[in-house]
């Protein structure tokens, strides 16, 4: 497999101006005509070849400027199709190929499932749909014909507005789009079926009214009045915030039950993967309804970032990724708790991406190379990326940050740029100096920051001094120092912030004005390996609030003692600070019973970890869904990556009997909690709701651990009463902790009563799959055989193969069954769906962490995965770079 790097990139010899596709789908295949105009760059000058990529389709014909071209003046392979002379002024250029979408189980470019046509383009797709130079910085206006059965697909969508339709003979029927704005091919869609759309309007600030539809299943409609609201939230957050407004009449989103990603940008008509568009009450729970709201705002959000300023390459996937992510986490934040959206989306950093920054896969937020760009669509790029973009509002503050966005857009608006091109916009914008900044873009790893402190009562001084890491990662043994903002606070003696007005740094004093909104919080500028600040007119030994609101994607050691946490904990008025104090305390807890644990010690709970769970849990005045987030502990993959040697066993043993004593401890309180937290009234998905039953299900799991007859009892009850899905599964998750009849008995009645709702089962087969109880790998091979079960959908094998893969014990059993059967898995996987096999292989990647045994185990499927005949790109770049 070749590899594709950044320093090769090359401007494009010809640009394309205008695509006119018309496709005819049929049951046995499809045609596809493009006409295409193409304008050499060099008008007049010499010829290049034009290279035009093309997989599994096969070439009908070729015209130039409608004269057939000779099969001696072009070349055909597997992958491409190249035209050795062609003209060097603009000319027409007309190509038919044939294609089966039936056949398609890639998911990838044009394929028919459950009963429609659909496509996936982003990143390489459209090669699978005619021969075409697919690359983001060819960008064109298009026209789409489409021409199919009338009666099975009486819905034909496209890009852009409907300009004319009618019928033809033999039953069929045409529909002609027209997409005004110039766009990569990765961006066009087609979808063609039977579907029924729920419709609405928004009128944008300037007065235009803009028809919204979206289109499901008949039987599916009743269930897209969240997604509907979240859309024409979305629009209106994106006016507010930003001032872009949308740019045409008519706006799609399909949802659909098979495909590969969450959802997917294309201009005009958004296509979802349905668990992000379907609700209801009775069939989606809390979560599902955050994420509805923050994907349809994602993609929406895209229009600007992405696809009306588009990405140069695909190494600059961030460009859009990273913006657009962190675009919809504020969107999140301002429609619900901002502090509770913070703690969650650091959670899922640390849990995902520190670990992807730790490993053989390792990569800058923008790579430098790959084999294959669909195993870039990273933690890495998506969510390191958005806190790159963070950083620079966290430095600019608000307006500067929006100066800067309105610059971006003003000076690239309709163009293929680069991650300099944004960065630029923030600097120029705000007549800054970013120094460094760059290197959070081509310098991979998590940064480590120690920070040590000192107080000087005589002069009323106190220093901060830092020193940085970052560790080398494959390809960058030596690390330059990174710019990195540090957003401190510093306590008095009451738990009340100090004002800080000046500091020195490198011996000069800087001030900051008393105006400031921030006079509580300085943002300090890391951008050496080793730097002191030292803040003046500090009356007494101060408690420091480090990297308030997670100013920096970094991990951070520093010298504060537990008193000093437990002090944070209770008063920093930083709320995400608040929490992070109690996560270091679990971490640290955790970390030292291990080693107990290790050295067969009993295991003892310090009481005082018990009473800050306590005070939390009993203080009223705090949001309810920050306490559950508080008394949470760190994940199981959290604590295994701060281990030498990574031990799934004793994090479980040690996690469970925290969990156990706390119940045991706190009985009384999570049982008050449950009761306080109850409402009969009908589901409404807002924050308080959300953050009372969220409070209210933590306190259940954590009952649940105690598996006595009374709790059981108690969640039975809590199962069987549930009016929404949110508290029905949360009981479900709460029983089936513990293996039993009990545990056996719900999963039936829960599937009995959901076996038609597929998204519903979905998260059936996800339950069983993470689960911990022993000998789990027997019940996930089992569940394969059910017929709920269908390895061809991408949802069901997350749900059921990727699940196992998070689990903790299970799939790192001793005997190196469940490596055994996930090697098998991607093998399967692979000759279906590469790219589901890759992300399936991932897991296996980080085998290095674990003791000799489970390293054996685990290289030895990786082996057999890279030295298997005819494995595609995506899972050889995975496998191969996992054993390097
Ligand atoms: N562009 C791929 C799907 C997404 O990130 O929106
Ligand atoms: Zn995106």
């Amino acid at each position: 497999p070749k590899e594709i790097f950044l320093k090769d990139y090359k401007m494009p010899d010809y640009y394309f101006s205008k695509v006119d596709l018309n496709f005819i789908l049929g049951e046995d295949k499809t045609i596809v005509h493009s006409k295409i105009i193409v304008c050499p760059r060099d008008e007049g000058g010499t010829s290049h070849p034009l290279i035009l990529n093309g997989i599994d389709i096969k070439l009908l014909s070729i015209k130039i400027d409608e004269n057939q071209v000779k099969e001696e003046d072009y070349k055909l392979d597997l992958r491409h199709l190249t035209l050795q002379s062609p003209p060097t002024n603009t000319f027409t250029l007309e190509i038919s190929t044939e294609l089966y979408p039936q056949k398609n189980t890639s998911l990838m470019g044009l394929y028919k499932s459950s009963g429609n046509f659909c496509t996936q383009c982003e990143a390489e797709g459209f090669r699978k749909i005619t021969f075409f130079q697919d690359r983001p910085d060819i960008m064109a206006s298009y026209t789409c014909r489409i021409e199919a059965d009338k009666s099975l697909y009486p819905v034909l969508l496209s890009n852009g507005n409907l300009i004319e339709q009618g019928d033809l003979e033999d039953g069929k029927h045409y529909v002609l789009w027209e997409d005004p704005h110039q766009k990569p091919c990765y961006l066009f869609a087609l979808v063609a079926g039977q579907l029924e759309s729920r419709d609405d309007t928004f009128t944008t600030s300037t007065g235009k009214n803009v028809s919204l539809r979206i289109w499901t299943p008949a039987r599916d409609i009743s269930k897209t009045s969240h997604a509907m609201y979240s859309l024409k939230a979305a629009m209106k957050w994106d006016e507010e915030t930003f001032g872009l407004s949308y740019d045409l009449d008519l706006f799609n989103i399909v949802a659909v039950p098979d495909f590969n990603m969450g959802a997917m940008e294309n201009k005009s008509l958004n296509i979802f993967n349905s668990r992000l568009v379907l609700a209801s009450p009775e069939t989606a729970n809390d979560g599902d309804y955050a994420s509805i709201l923050g994907v349809i705002g994602h993609e929406y959000f895209h229009n600007w970032t992405g696809n009306r300023v588009t990405c140069r390459d695909w190494f600059q996937l961030s460009l859009k990724e990273g913006l657009t992510v962190f675009r919809d986490q504020e969107f999140s934040s301002d429609m619900g708790s901002r502090t509770v959206k913070r703690i969650a989306d650091v959670s899922y950093l640390r849990n995902t991406q520190f670990s992807e920054d730790a490993g053989p896969m390792s990569h800058p937020v923008r790579p430098h190379s790959y084999i294959k760009m669909d195993n870039f669509y990273t933690v890495t790029v998506y969510r390191k990326g958005a806190e790159v973009v963070r950083m620079y509002k966290t430095l600019l503050g608000k307006d500067g940050f929006r100066k800067g966005m309105d610059l971006y857009f003003k000076r690239h608006d309709g163009q293929a740029v680069t991650c300099e091109e944004f960065f630029a916009a923030m600097r120029d914008a705000n007549d800054v100096d970013f120094s460094n900044f760059l290197s959070w873009y081509s310098q991979a790893g998590t940064p480590c920051v120690k920070v040590t402190s000192s107080y000087n009562s005589k002069t009323c001084s106190y220093s901060l001094k830092f020193s940085q890491e970052v560790p080398p990662t494959p390809g960058q043994p030596i690390k330059e120092a990174m710019f990195i903002p540090v957003a401190v606070g510093l306590l008095d003696s009451s738990g009340k912030d100090i004002p800080i007005t000046s500091f020195y740094h490198d011996k000069v004093l800087q001030t900051i004005a008393s105006s400031s909104q921030l006079s509580s919080t300085a943002v300090l500028h890391l951008t050496k390996k080793e730097e002191e600040f030292i803040f003046c007119n500090i009356p007494e030994r101060p408690i420091p609030s480090l990297f308030r609101n997670y100013s920096a994607p970094v991990r951070v050691d520093s010298d504060l003692t537990d008193d000093d946490y437990y002090f944070l904990l209770a008063n920093d008025s930083d709320e995400f600070n608040r929490w992070e104090a109690g996560q270091v305390l679990a971490r640290k807890l955790m970390l030292s019973l291990i080693t107990d644990f290790h050295q067969k010690k009993p295991l003892i709970l310090n009481p005082n970890f018990v009473s800050g769970i306590k005070s939390m849990l009993c203080d009223s005045r705090l949001d309810k869904e920050f306490i559950s987030m508080a008394i949470r502990l760190p994940s199981s993959s959290e604590v295994m990556d701060l281990m030498k040697v990574a031990d799934p066993d004793s994090v479980y043993a040690v996690r469970t009997f925290i969990r156990k004593e706390l119940a045991l401890q706190l009985k009384e309180q999570f049982l008050m909690t449950v009761k306080n937290n109850r409402s009969t009234e009908a589901y409404k998905f807002d924050h308080h709701n959300k953050a009372r039953r969220t409070l209210k299900n933590t306190a259940l799991v954590y009952l649940a651990s105690l598996n006595d007859l009374e709790m059981r009892d108690l969640i039975m009850q809590e199962y069987h009463s549930a009016t929404n899905m949110t508290d029905q599964f949360d009981a479900l998750v709460a029983i089936a902790q513990n293996s039993g009849k009990d545990r056996d008995d719900i999963l039936e009645d829960f599937y009995k009563k959901w076996q038609h709702e597929y998204l519903v089962i979905i998260k059936w087969l996800s339950l069983q799959s993470f689960s911990d109880i022993p000998g789990n790998v027997a019940n996930v091979r089992n569940l394969l055989n059910h017929s709920a079960f269908d390895l061809r959908n991408p949802n069901k094998v997350y749900s059921l193969i990727g699940g196992f893969c998070a689990s903790s014990v299970n799939f790192h059993a001793k005997d190196g069954s469940g490596y055994e059967f996930i090697g098998e898995m991607v093998l399967q996987l692979d000759k279906l769906n590469p790219q589901v096999a890759s992300r399936i292989v991932k897991s296996l990647s980080r085998w290095k962490r674990y003791d000799e045994s489970r390293q054996a185990l685990a290289k030895a499927q990786l082996q057999k995965i890279v030295s298997t005949n005819g494995l595609s790109e995506n899972v050889y770049e995975i496998a191969s770079k996992s054993l390097a």
